[in-house]
């Protein structure tokens, strides 16, 4: 009769080992095999760490583990039983090793989650994070640009860095004019080279002093009728004061049309006065000199609504009819075009709006002032 036929179970827990043919010799390590593997499985249940783990596995299967002690036994075994008790050792020792396998995850698993923390869910709503806001130069910026976007003025844009005769020589500003002088403006190096405004030969590059170069690229871009707003940053060497900064920003408006009058220009700007400081505010246009407008005004705004500074007359822009030369010199006929041009500083608006007194406060990134205009 093979060992195999008259297999029963020996069960310690959840492990079954079958009982093959009980020798006097093969029985008791049979059923100590049986009660190991129980045991293990049963320890296992409380193994939380991997020292914990590694304890364990040096108890069974270590030089002095008791898998490893029943091993050695088989060299007490007749030649018959021995391969008989080697199946059942080696089922054994598989099962050992898988839950030496399954311990091993387990602890790896909660290693991980406590160094990730508690676990995520992903469906959750996200947390609000902190809403930013904008600067209340750029507020002041889109409020200006959506008054004038009432009027049918599009947004146009230049460079910063600038060719003389984009600044100054295309707008009639002769090269004696104060304001090419090295006091007032910020030339650049010889050496420099800017893609966005090529030079011609050796004319100089220079930081832009006004938006109105935008008005000179506007009109060698495009074609009549034309209405553009160009917001951006220009550069002066001007002192610093509560009024004054090196780096500021401008608003420039032009418009280009057939028979474009100062009735227009009048009525563009009140128009913008009105809707940014309230319908009681007013106009007035006082003669001045720009090279490129003619005739040219600076536009004084009264208002009962600005605080301290209510119902006096204040300078906030200067403004005229675009000089028949810099129609010439953008390649227009003065005879078939008139436009009416206007450039803000949005500083100062921005300052009238919130009764601001100092310039600096603009750009100092203090979040105390910045706060206020959420
Ligand atoms: C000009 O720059 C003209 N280009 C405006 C213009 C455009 C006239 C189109 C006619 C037709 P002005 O230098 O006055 O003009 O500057 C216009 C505005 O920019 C000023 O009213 C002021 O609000 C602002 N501004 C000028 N310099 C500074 C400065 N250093 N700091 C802050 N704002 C300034």
């Amino acid at each position: 009769m093979r060992p195999q036929d008259d297999w029963g179970l020996i069960v310690f827990g959840c492990f079954r080992l079958p009982i093959v043919s009980a020798t006097a010799q093969i029985l008791p390590m049979q059923q100590s095999l049986a009660q190991l593997v129980a045991q293990a499985h049963q320890e296992a249940q409380v193994i939380k760490t991997r020292a914990e783990m590694e304890a364990f596995k040096a108890r069974i299967v270590g030089p002095n583990g008791s898998l490893t002690a029943l091993m050695k036994n088989m060299a007490t075994l007749s030649k018959e039983e021995r391969p008989v008790m080697g199946k059942l050792i080696n089922e054994a020792k598989k099962s050992i090793e898988d839950l030496l396998s399954a311990l091993l995850l387990k602890i790896e698993d909660a290693e991980i989650s406590a160094t990730l923390g508690a676990p995520l869910d992903p469906t959750l709503p996200a947390i609000d994070s902190p809403a930013g806001q904008h600067h209340p130069l750029s507020q002041t910026r889109e409020r200006i640009l959506a008054t004038f976007r009432k009027l049918g003025f599009t947004v146009a844009e230049g460079p910063e860095i600038e060719t003389e005769w984009h600044c100054f020589d295309a707008l009639n500003t002769p090269a004696d004019h104060p304001a090419r002088d090295m006091q007032d403006t910020l030339y650049l190096p010889q050496s420099f080279q800017s893609a966005d405004a090529p030079r011609r030969g050796q004319e100089a590059l220079v930081l832009r002093t006004h938006t109105s170069s935008v008005q000179v690229r506007t009109l060698l871009n495009r074609k009549p009728p034309l209405r553009i707003v160009a917001p951006g940053r220009c550069f002066r060497r001007d002192a610093v004061d509560a009024t004054h900064s090196a780096n500021f920003h401008q608003v420039e408006g032009l418009w280009i049309d057939h028979h474009v009058t100062l009735a227009d220009l009048r009525g563009v700007l009140d128009f913008f006065v009105k809707e940014t400081f309230g319908p009681e505010a007013e106009i007035r246009l006082r003669p001045s000199f720009f090279p490129f407008t003619e005739p040219s005004f600076e536009m004084d705004l009264r208002s009962p609504n600005l605080g301290r500074l209510s119902n006096r007359w204040l300078e906030i822009m200067g403004c005229g009819l675009v000089d028949p030369a810099v129609l010439k010199n953008c390649g227009l006929n003065p005879e078939e075009y008139s436009g009416l041009a206007f450039g803000l500083g949005l500083e100062r608006i921005a300052m009238l709006l919130h009764g601001i007194d100092d310039i600096r406060h603009f750009y100092q990134n203090d979040l105390r002032f910045l706060r206020q205009f959420a």
